[in-house]
């Protein structure tokens, strides 16, 4: 194992830099980044937006089981799921609805009648919490196809 310079070194997660932006990190098609600090879910929808991307759906056990590698490493982090609209589930990946579930056993159990967004826990598996709870956001942007 060689040392470039520290922290850009991270062969451990699987993930490459690539294509993505520096400070992202690309599994798949796509380019990852997790929030510094821990925010609401609208929070951190926005802070995604803000950066060109969205806050991520995990789409497999083998997604999630990579979110979970990222720095700073997630306990738990949001996901763009929420019944706040129409009281039913829904899960997007920017605009396109997502029909992959991965829900802890019991969940979602609207504790209180208060929890109308999802997050994930550090097995993979999803909760509903109450929306204003900090948590860190993970984005996700499509990867470039071209190198420059
Ligand atoms: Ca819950």
């Amino acid at each position: 194992m060689v040392y470039t310079g520290g922290m850009m070194c991270k062969p451990s997660i699987g993930g490459r830099r690539g294509a993505c932006p520096s400070t992202w990190i690309q599994w798949g098609g796509k380019c990852y980044k997790a929030a510094m600090k821990p925010l609401t879910w609208s929070e951190a929808k926005d802070e995604c937006t803000k950066m060109g991307s969205v806050l991520v759906v995990p789409q497999s056990q083998e997604e999630a089981d990579f979110l979970l590698l990222l720095e700073p490493i997630p306990s738990e982090f949001w996901i763009n799921c929420s019944d706040l609209e129409e009281g039913t589930w829904k899960c997007q990946d920017g605009t396109d609805e997502v029909e992959f579930r991965n829900w802890a056993d019991k969940q979602p159990d609207y504790a209180n009648s208060n929890e109308h967004c999802a997050e994930v826990w550090p097995e993979g598996k999803w909760n509903d919490l109450p929306c204003h709870y900090p948590r860190l956001g993970i984005c996700v942007r499509p990867a470039p196809q071209l190198y420059f």
